[in-house]
Formats: C-alpha cells, structure tokens, sequence
C-alpha cells in the first residue's frame, strides 16, 4: 500500500500530467506498440501508425481514468470496477500486458517530468500502477 507521502508524490506527479492527457497517453501507447509488439494484438480495429487519432484518443482515455483513481487511493477497487469488468470479460487481455504499460508510462513520465520524477516519486507512481494493474486483474479468478 502507498504510504501519505507516497500518496502526496503521486498526486504532485498527476497535476502535470493535466492538460496533456492525450500527449503523454498516446505516447505511452505508441512506446509499448513499438517495445511490445504483441500488445498490438488487441488493437487490430485500431491504426497503429504515428499520428493515429484513435490512439490519441484511447491514450487520452487511459490516462484520465487513471487520474480519477489517483484522486481515489483509498477506494481503488470500486474507483476501477468497470474496467476490471471490461479488461478481463469483454477484452480478455492478459494481465501480464498491464505491467508492459505502466513501464511505457513512466518512461513517460521521466521523459517530461525530468529531475521532478525523482527516484522517490518513481517508486511512488510504481506502487500505484501496480495497485491499478491488481485491481485490472482481480477479476480473472
Ligand atoms: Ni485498456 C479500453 C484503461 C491497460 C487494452 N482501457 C480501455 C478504456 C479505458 C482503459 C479507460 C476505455 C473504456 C471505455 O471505453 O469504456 N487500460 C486502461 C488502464 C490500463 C489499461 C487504466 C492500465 C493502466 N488496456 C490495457 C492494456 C491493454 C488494454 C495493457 C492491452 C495491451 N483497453 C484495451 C482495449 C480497449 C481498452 C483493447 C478497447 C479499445 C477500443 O476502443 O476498442
């Protein structure tokens, strides 16, 4: 569980990612396309290619429900019960793949947070993704 000043740490790094959802989410999106190819197997609807408006709008998508759950720390499991639902129901993707994605958003991350993505906030933003990717999976059994 994150501690009060992890929460802290996680919040300060959200607030700059506010207005640049799209950017950062299709950026994030794009690099685990290119590192994890086989990630692309649950988009084959999507274009892929640089540029792609559909994925700037599912990147913008993916990092605003995570910035409603970073305002809900302590209620993660209803803050992202439909999705749970959706990701392991209707799209059955394999929870492993959670873990390639939140590695593509930190890089993210440090790339424009820079010296404020500091080791501390990067152990912080860590624990969060890995309680969001938990609660993502806990449907699957
Ligand atoms: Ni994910 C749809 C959030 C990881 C494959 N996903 C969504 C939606 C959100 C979302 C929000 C849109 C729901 C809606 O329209 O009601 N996804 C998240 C979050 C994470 C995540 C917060 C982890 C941090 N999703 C992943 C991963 C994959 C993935 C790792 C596969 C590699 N998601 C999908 C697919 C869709 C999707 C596929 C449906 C896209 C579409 O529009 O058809």
């Amino acid at each position: 569980m994150l501690t009060t000043d992890e929460k802290q740490l996680v919040l300060h790094a959200w607030e700059k990612v506010q207005g640049h959802e799209a950017d950062f989410g299709a950026e994030a999106l794009e690099r685990m396309f290119t590192v994890f190819p086989s990630t692309k197997t649950y988009f084959p609807h999507f274009d892929l290619q640089h540029g792609s408006e559909q994925v700037r709008r599912h990147g913008k998508k993916v990092v605003t429900a995570l910035e409603e759950a970073v305002h809900r720390l302590d209620d993660l499991g209803a803050a992202l019960s439909d999705l749970s639902d959706l990701h392991a129901y209707n799209l059955r993707v394999d929870p492993a793949n959670f873990k390639l994605l939140s590695q593509c958003l930190q890089v993210v991350l440090a790339a424009h947070l820079r010296e404020e993505y500091t080791p501390q906030t990067h152990v912080a933003v860590d624990k969060f993704l890995s309680a969001v990717a938990a609660q993502l999976a806990s449907k699957y059994r």
